[in-house]
């Protein structure tokens, strides 16, 4: 956070390696990510492959897992990289979470030796670029209700799995290598390492998005996908397999969003400091002030959350509502914090010279993927009440 906005000293809760991944972060979101991503996200596209080289090269992919490659840093380090990414672009976070928090996570949490020697080292280097496929046309807040399914065949090279379905909304999924994908069987839910050049894999890209645009987002096509038995996560069983990798995900957004916030905020301020309106700058009238202040309010406690969920988080006790707390406060207060700056920009506000739109427009996918607020509404009302009222 910059000096004048870290109302609250959350400065003082950091290590000085934290501080450091910070800085590195921020350097790259600065020079490397900021000043192309007007256009990658007026066009729809963006480089992945080369920002995953660099985003490797840097340790920032897989940054928080042991091993293979990766950088072995602590929860709070991470989520300060995810913070200022996506003080860059919310699309920009999502390449790095998906690769590390979900695809690389559930190779590393459940996968075989072999599995994790083959991917792991290549995905830390930003070589290979993974997929997490969970969320289904007819299914996403609801997961149990997957069709996509793996059943065995003794026809092939002894005992093959061969998967049909289909994915949607898939980040990464037409730029990925691998994928990971989640299947019914006749032993309940298992995730699959799918190389996506396996025939009768395909993922076409999902077109037309006005969010997240500096993002690839794919339905992934799973037909007669013949797999060897060495393909599946042999320590993932059931639902809890890719939900265990989702609390990781969310726990970097909960970071992340307020990167999204903090950029909008930075650029309110600068902006009204020079505004002249009835001949005086906007930031002299008590109006703009108080909605600045409100805002830094807000964001310096969603930091300090943030900060403090790392914390348990670092001492093995994080618990899936309390993820769900700093998700659903972090991206509401995100999206918040961007629609009262996009007012104090005004007209300026929804033109892409300015970042605020486009966080305002990106936040309202953090808001729904990853468990929308709904799902952490009722996470946490059966963590309250005792009873699940999903069902
Ligand atoms: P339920 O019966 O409660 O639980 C089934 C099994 O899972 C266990 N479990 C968890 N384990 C680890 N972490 C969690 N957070 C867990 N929540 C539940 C549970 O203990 C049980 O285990 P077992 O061993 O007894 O079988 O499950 P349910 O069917 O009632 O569903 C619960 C619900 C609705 C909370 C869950 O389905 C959910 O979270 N839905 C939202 C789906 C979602 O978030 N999808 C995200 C897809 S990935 C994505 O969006 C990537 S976006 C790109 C980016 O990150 O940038
Ligand atoms: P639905 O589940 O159909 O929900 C519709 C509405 O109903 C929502 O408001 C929801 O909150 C509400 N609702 C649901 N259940 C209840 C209930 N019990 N009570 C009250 N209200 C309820 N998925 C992946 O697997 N991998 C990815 O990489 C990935 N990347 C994504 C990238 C983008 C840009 C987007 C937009 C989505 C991505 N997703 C991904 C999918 C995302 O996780 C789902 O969109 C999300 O889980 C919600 O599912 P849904 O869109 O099907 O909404």
């Amino acid at each position: 956070m910059g000096a004048s906005l870290d109302l609250v000293d959350v400065d003082s809760l950091l290590t000085a390696e934290e501080v450091d991944v910070r800085a590195a972060a921020r350097r790259f979101a600065d020079e490397r990510l900021r000043p192309s991503l007007p256009e990658w996200f007026e066009t729809g596209s963006i480089p992945a492959r080369e920002l995953a080289k660099e985003l490797g090269a840097l340790g920032f992919l897989g940054m928080h897992l042991t091993g293979y490659g990766c950088a072995g840093l602590g929860p709070v380090a991470y989520g300060l990289a995810c913070l200022e990414i996506e003080a860059a672009d919310s699309g920009m976070r999502s390449l790095v979470s998906v690769q590390g928090s979900l695809a690389m996570y559930a190779i590393w949490k459940y996968g075989s030796e072999e599995q994790k020697s083959v991917w792991l080292p290549r995905m830390s280097a930003g070589e290979a670029i993974g997929c997490f496929g969970l969320t289904e046309p007819d299914f996403g807040s609801n997961p149990a209700g997957m069709r996509t399914n793996a059943r065995r065949d003794g026809s092939g090279d002894g005992d093959d799995w061969v998967l049909n379905g289909s994915k949607m909304w898939i980040t990464n999924g037409s730029v990925a290598d691998v994928a990971v994908v989640w299947a019914r069987t006749d032993d309940g839910v298992r995730g699959f390492v799918v190389p996506t050049s396996t025939p009768g894999f395909s993922a076409p890209e999902i077109k037309q998005k006005m969010s997240l645009r500096a993002s690839v987002t794919s339905e992934l096509v799973l037909d007669d996908v013949r797999l060897p038995a060495s393909a599946m996560l042999p320590e993932a069983r059931g639902l809890s397999g890719p939900l265990g990798c989702l609390n990781e995900a969310r726990f970097g957004i909960i970071f992340g969003a307020m990167g999204a916030a903090r950029d909008c905020l930075e650029t309110a301020i600068a902006y009204a400091g020079e505004r002249i309106v009835f001949d005086k700058p906007l930031t002299s009238y008590q109006l703009t002030q108080a909605k600045l202040a409100d805002m830094a309010v807000e964001l310096n406690k969603g930091i300090l959350l943030a900060v403090h969920l790392g914390r348990l988080k670092e001492k093995g006790t994080l618990r899936p509502e309390q993820v769900s707390v700093g998700k659903l406060n972090n991206v509401r207060e995100a999206i918040a914090i961007a629609r009262e700056c996009r007012t104090i920009l005004a007209a300026n506000g929804i033109s892409g010279e300015y970042p605020i739109m486009r966080h305002a427009n990106n936040l309202e996918s953090v808001l729904t993927y990853e468990g929308t607020s709904e799902v952490h509404q009722l996470v946490i009302g059966q963590a309250l009440t005792g009873q699940s009222a999903f069902r």
